[in-house]
């Protein structure tokens, strides 16, 4: 035996020499679709045009065919690109994950870099732009809270911390806690090993965007490893709950529908 015929199926024993990786395999997806919660993991982003948005693609990962009160989507503004402002009666809010955009507002012209966010209230005519490309979170919702709610713009680390009760993990909220605005964005900070106190089930949807570290969602009687990048929808009464594990800090940008009575 020998010679040019060995053969050896070195995959068993050395995997990482054939780049044999978990993420590669082929059809493998962490993604997963049910009736009351979804995982949209990272390779499963589906960038297509969208009407108003110019030199931009985007990826939706939720909207209200799967039930939501909300979309969420990627927005990937190339060099010189812009978007028309939402359509009349919907709000709009952008967080600036890579890159820099900017906001005409009035006679300002608003930068907005990395980890910044802007709020246009429904029928703002202010326009989002993009000279050199930037990567954005969008969230955007008919306005159903008989309110005013104003534009705003502002740095993320900027926002106060805010008490948690039990909870052990950071929250910011970035828009104003009243009843003039029908959702907010949290931003919730844990450190690796701390997790959800309360084993959430609530009348409020979610449409959540992991931007650090990983950890354990578990979503309803599921139980889900995620990690940067990943994006998960909630809907109404999903039991649901987080874990941060690895070395490194969760953090996750998560969409909260808020003040309409339930009834
Ligand atoms: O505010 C919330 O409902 C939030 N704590 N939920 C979550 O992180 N899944
Ligand atoms: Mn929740």
């Amino acid at each position: 035996c020998g010679g040019e015929n060995v053969r050896e199926y070195s995959a068993a024993m050395r995997p990482s020499e054939q780049e044999l990786a978990f993420d590669n395999l082929p059809g493998f997806t962490r993604s997963a679709s049910h009736f009351d919660h979804a995982v949209i993991s990272v390779e499963s982003r589906v960038w297509a045009g969208q009407r108003g948005w110019k030199k931009a693609t985007t990826a939706h990962i939720v909207s209200p065919a799967r039930g939501a009160n909300f979309v969420m989507y990627l927005a990937d503004m190339r060099d010189d690109s812009s978007a028309e402002p939402a359509a009349a009666g919907v709000e709009r809010f952008a967080l600036v994950l890579t890159g820099e955009a900017s906001v005409r507002h009035g006679k300002k012209n608003i930068k907005l870099g990395p980890n910044t966010y802007v709020y246009f209230p429904p029928n703002s005519t202010d326009v989002l732009s993009s000279e050199d490309g930037a990567g954005l979170l969008i969230y955007e919702r008919v306005y159903a809270a008989g309110g005013k709610p104003v534009f705003s713009h502002g740095e993320v680390e900027e926002s106060p911390l805010l008490p948690t009760g039990p909870e052990v993990f950071k929250l910011r909220k970035l828009l104003p806690q009243t009843a003039d605005y029908d959702f907010n964005v949290h931003i919730m900070d844990f450190q690796p090993g701390e997790y959800l106190w309360v084993k959430e089930v609530h009348y409020n949807q979610h449409g959540l965007l992991l931007l650090e570290g990983k950890g354990i969602y578990r979503l309803g009687d599921k139980w889900y490893p995620v990690q940067a990048g990943d994006a998960i929808w909630m809907a109404p009464y999903v039991p649901q709950w987080y874990a941060a594990l690895g070395s490194t800090p969760t953090r996750y940008v998560i969409y909260k529908d808020t003040t309409i009575d339930p009834l």
